[in-house]
């Protein structure tokens, strides 16, 4: 039988977080053996909010080689940058046409980010989740690894091929979200009521991917926390349930061993342990990242193949979109 396939995506808009990894990345790395995966930094979503146009060239590589730093292999993956290969652009228009105004209104990110830039409400920034499913649409995605903050868009990326399917007939694999069972939606350490973002204004409340050592411990050891002093999985102590989930996640241990690990000790030496071992885990991806920067020429061929893949597999669907809709072929 075919293996089934896979899509995501993620924005180059800085550098990753340690959210973006728990979240997402970890999960692209370990499916990409028992899947067809296509992988994109997807700058076009990116533009949404106003970039300055040098550094998301640079963060648009930096992402790139820190797909590769995390173990996703080129040769097993379609790897690719969403501006290279038209066919997403393309699609979205014609899914534009296919969403309501009143979808799109609902959405909850579209509500945050126009709430946290009044002064650049942009139409993008409206139609995002078209596009997106454009992306997901265009590969007949069976799954979407995401984090939990993406269930939203990925109900609308279902309604509307679902809506699509309804008029035409079967066009569109209708795709299921794949969510990480612990670390869905990693808190941020300023204020664990708020998801962790790459595009925080406070660099303490998120740990990024090439922090240094020194700079994880310190910023998980100055995280927000209760007043209490037990290190237990609770309701309603979200700081500590927090890091008790990173820490899980990086070292593998389950919530219980970690606090029969901790009886009969306090916060401070739970921090320290929690940030030594988010810098221990990420220690060879930056190492690796470090490595394939100076590798510019690699990165280039990388990326050049993986854009011709996808451009192949994603215009064979938009034909056939094409087609259906009535488009006069040229
Ligand atoms: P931005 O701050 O620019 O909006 P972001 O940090 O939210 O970006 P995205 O590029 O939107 O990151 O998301 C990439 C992937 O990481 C998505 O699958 C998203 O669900 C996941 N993700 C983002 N933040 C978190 C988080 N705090 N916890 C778990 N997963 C996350
Ligand atoms: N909207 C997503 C990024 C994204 C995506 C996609 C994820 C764009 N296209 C397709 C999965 C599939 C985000 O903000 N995290």
């Amino acid at each position: 039988m075919d293996k089934k396939v896979i899509f995501s995506g993620i924005q180059p808009t800085g550098t990753f977080t340690l959210g973006n990894y728990l979240g997402a990345l970890q999960n692209w790395a370990a499916l990409q053996d028992e899947y067809n995966c296509c992988y994109s930094v997807v700058n076009m979503h990116a533009i949404t909010v106003r970039q300055d146009p040098k550094d998301l060239r640079a963060n648009t590589l930096s992402a790139y080689a820190m797909l590769l730093s995390v173990g996703i292999d080129p040769e097993k993956c379609i790897l690719f940058i969403q501006s290279h290969v038209r066919t997403h652009a393309e699609l979205a228009w014609v899914l534009d046409c296919y969403t309501q105004f009143g979808e799109l209104s609902r959405m909850t990110q579209f509500k945050d980010k126009s709430a946290r830039h009044p002064e650049n409400i942009n139409c993008g920034l409206f139609t995002y989740p078209s596009l997106m499913a454009a992306d997901i649409l265009l590969y007949q995605a069976d799954l979407v690894p995401v984090g939990d903050d993406q269930r939203q868009h990925l109900e609308l990326t279902r309604d509307i091929a679902e809506r699509f399917n309804g008029i035409y007939g079967n066009t569109f694999t209708v795709p299921d979200g794949y969510y990480p069972k612990l670390t869905a939606r990693v808190m941020s350490l300023q204020d664990p009521t708020k998801k962790m973002s790459k595009s925080d204004d406070n660099p303490k409340s998120y740990i990024s991917l090439l922090d240094p050592p020194a700079t994880i411990v310190k910023k998980i050891k100055s995280a927000v926390t209760d007043s209490d002093s037990l290190v237990a999985y609770r309701e309603g102590k979200d700081g500590i349930n927090n890091l008790m989930s990173i820490y899980s996640a990086v070292t593998k241990k389950s919530l219980e061993q970690i606090e029969n690990e901790f009886v009969g000790k306090g916060y401070g030496d739970f921090k320290q342990a929690v940030g030594e071992a988010v810098a221990e885990a990420l220690r060879p991806i930056q190492e690796k990242h470090a490595q394939l920067m100076r590798e510019k020429a690699f990165l280039e061929d990388c990326y050049r193949a993986g854009a011709e893949k996808a451009q192949q597999v994603s215009q064979r669907t938009l034909d056939k979109v094409y087609k259906k809709i009535g488009f006069l072929p040229r």
